[in-house]
């Protein structure tokens, strides 16, 4: 084989192409993984902007798949901040000595494959092309920032950043006046920090979000040696929850609708003083049933009522206008109160409109905001965004970018048809950004590697009836939900022009692995080995666990919804 040549081409070294690296390399193959950082980390290697934090606990971020690590390593808070999370990486690439088969700073920019020698030949930004038989995106979720482009920027005197690009070195806001526009999970994190060093902060806000407080603090040794000691059964029980960590399953068989009004109310107190993401998994009616989830909605307002001193501040903090977990939930410390801070200011760019930057800052129609730095932090093209930076073309030239041109189309979220032998990690109609990424990330890494172990040289596709089947499915899983009812990341509503669809897989992480299983032991049924394809099918709906009373209030609501889910 040639130094170019591969028997797998990894793209991306983050949490994904890291554990891929390590499994195909045990798998006796020749690795190559194509990453555009200077190092390993992916979304923690860009993200690093102040405040940024994971909101799923750090004992449960965290591989499993080395048993030694997991012992030895020690996460030093509930929420690990991103420094850690990516000396984590660093220590994993080490130990494994991940880093000889990484080409950092270099960029994939197209994938071609070629019929005649069912091989994939991929280029780089230094304009070096590689050939392999497999490709896999581990190109994360997150990994496209979007920044919006505003009139005048060019014009503007200060610094700029991107939450999402964050430079290396520490910025300092001390003595400046900072402008920061969204109010996502990115702001939702950084404002409180930025806060703590500029002059004076305002905040332009598009659309609120449902925040639940962390209630972070540093991680008790007694807990951490409680949690070591029995870590396997935390791996498993988290695997079968519902967005792969524990407390994400609902316990409760109550409906919220079915109980009195201050029951309902000290539940979700409790969660509340648990605090993050399990919040919405109190009953198990608030992601379905709009009744219900207003329940929710309004408890969550009170709070913000409650933790915000100006009541027209609090006002436009409080969402009103989607359901409350159909954004990306938040989770946040000492958000809220920032605002009762004299040097914090919060502007409603509905009432009060961004017309242009300025040479000083930022002109809305109301008045010119004079700013040192401006901070973006408007989120990412999700999911598919880098996906389309890269010009990839499968069997006949089809590219990829014109087979999505209307919404992503895969079977699992694993594979598209007419592109053999390419792979994404937690990819669209997979349950990923919906889920623990690590436990979504190592489910599709088994089972990506086992796939390639079982194909090995040969070429493995997707059926098309299999790949309609499955966005069908996943189309009337999300309706059946309330996140169609806000305008998200989640369905590309936040980059104009990108079409509308629920781009991950809602049916649960168990149900999911199931399901993928399912289709690796009745011989990869729904794909095409070496042009053959079984008989064998996989139903989703053997694998989905029903529960009447949501399925009657959705009856109830939205019978349409209904109707196409069963
Ligand atoms: P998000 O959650 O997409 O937040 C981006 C924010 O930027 C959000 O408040 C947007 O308002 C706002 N935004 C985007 N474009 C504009 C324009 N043109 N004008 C004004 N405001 C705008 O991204 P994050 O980085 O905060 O979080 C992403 C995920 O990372 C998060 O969910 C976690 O999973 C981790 P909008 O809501 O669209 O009205």
């Amino acid at each position: 084989m040639s130094d170019n040549s591969f028997d797998a081409i990894i793209v991306g070294a983050g949490f994904s192409g890291l554990y891929l690296l390590h499994k195909l390399r045990g798998q006796g193959l020749s690795v190559r993984v194509i990453e555009m950082g200077k190092d390993v980390g992916g979304t923690w290697y860009w993200n690093r902007y102040p405040g940024a934090r994971c909101d799923i606990e750090s004992m449960e971020y965290s591989y499993s798949w080395d048993e030694e690590l997991e012992q030895e390593w020690q996460w030093s808070e509930r929420y690990s901040p991103q420094p850690e999370i990516l000396d984590y990486l660093g220590h994993v690439a080490d130990r494994h000595d991940l880093r000889r088969d990484i080409a950092f700073e270099t960029k994939v920019t197209a994938a071609h494959y070629n019929e005649d020698r069912d091989r994939w030949s991929v280029t780089t930004d230094g304009g070096e092309t590689l050939d392999a038989r497999f490709v896999v995106m581990a190109t994360g979720c997150l990994s496209s920032p979007n920044k919006p482009q505003f009139e005048g920027e060019e014009d503007f005197t200060g610094e700029t950043y991107l939450t999402g690009l964050w430079p290396h070195e520490k910025v300092d806001f001390t003595g400046k006046k900072v402008g920061l526009i969204g109010t996502g999970s990115s702001a939702i994190q950084s404002i409180p920090q930025i806060a703590k060093e500029a002059t004076e902060l305002t905040v332009f806000q598009r659309t609120p979000n449902f925040a639940i407080p962390a209630h972070n603090h540093d991680l008790d040794p007694d807990y951490v040696a409680s949690i070591k000691a029995s870590y396997r059964e935390l791996r498993a029980e988290a695997k079968e929850q519902a967005a792969g960590f524990t407390g994400s399953s609902v316990v409760n068989e109550d409906l919220a609708v079915d109980l009195p009004r201050e029951k309902v109310e000290a539940e979700l107190q409790r969660y509340w003083d648990k605090g993050g993401l399990t919040f919405m998994a109190s009953f198990s009616d608030f992601g379905v049933s709009l009744n219900s989830n207003a329940i929710a909605a309004e408890f969550i307002r009170d709070r913000i009522r409650e933790r915000v001193n100006d009541p027209d501040t609090a006002e436009l903090l409080c969402p009103d206008s989607y359901p409350a977990g159909a954004k990306r939930m938040c989770v946040d410390i000492g958000y809220y109160e920032t605002f009762n801070e004299d040097h914090v200011h919060l502007v409603d760019i509905n009432a009060e409109p961004i017309e242009r930057i300025t040479a000083a800052g930022l002109k809305t129609s109301e008045k010119d905001y004079e700013f040192d730095a401006i901070v973006f932090a408007t989120g990412f093209d999700a999911m598919t965004g880098t996906l389309a930076k890269i010009d990839i073309s499968g069997r006949g030239g089809k590219k990829l970018k014109d087979k999505w041109a209307d919404g992503p189309r895969t079977y699992l979220g694993l594979m598209s048809e007419g592109f053999p032998n390419l792979f994404l990690v937690t990819g669209p109609q997979s349950p990923s950004v919906i889920s623990n990424m690590i436990v979504s990330i190592e489910q599709h890494v088994e089972w990506i590697s086992d796939c390639i172990e079982r194909v090995g040289k040969g070429v493995i596709e997707p059926l098309e009836t299999a790949e309609n089947d499955w966005v069908d499915h996943c189309n009337a899983v999300a309706d059946l939900t309330v996140y169609p009812y806000a305008k998200s990341w989640y369905l590309g509503d936040n980059v104009p022009g990108k079409p509308r669809i629920f781009m991950a897989y809602l049916g649960g992480v168990p149900e999911y692995r199931r399901i993928c299983d399912a289709v690796a032991e009745r011989g990869y049924a729904g794909f095409r080995i070496d042009g053959v394809a079984g008989n064998a099918k996989v139903d989703p709906m053997e694998f989905m666990e029903q529960n009447e009373k949501v399925l009657a209030l959705v009856m109830k609501e939205r019978p349409e919804a209904l109707a196409a889910f069963v």
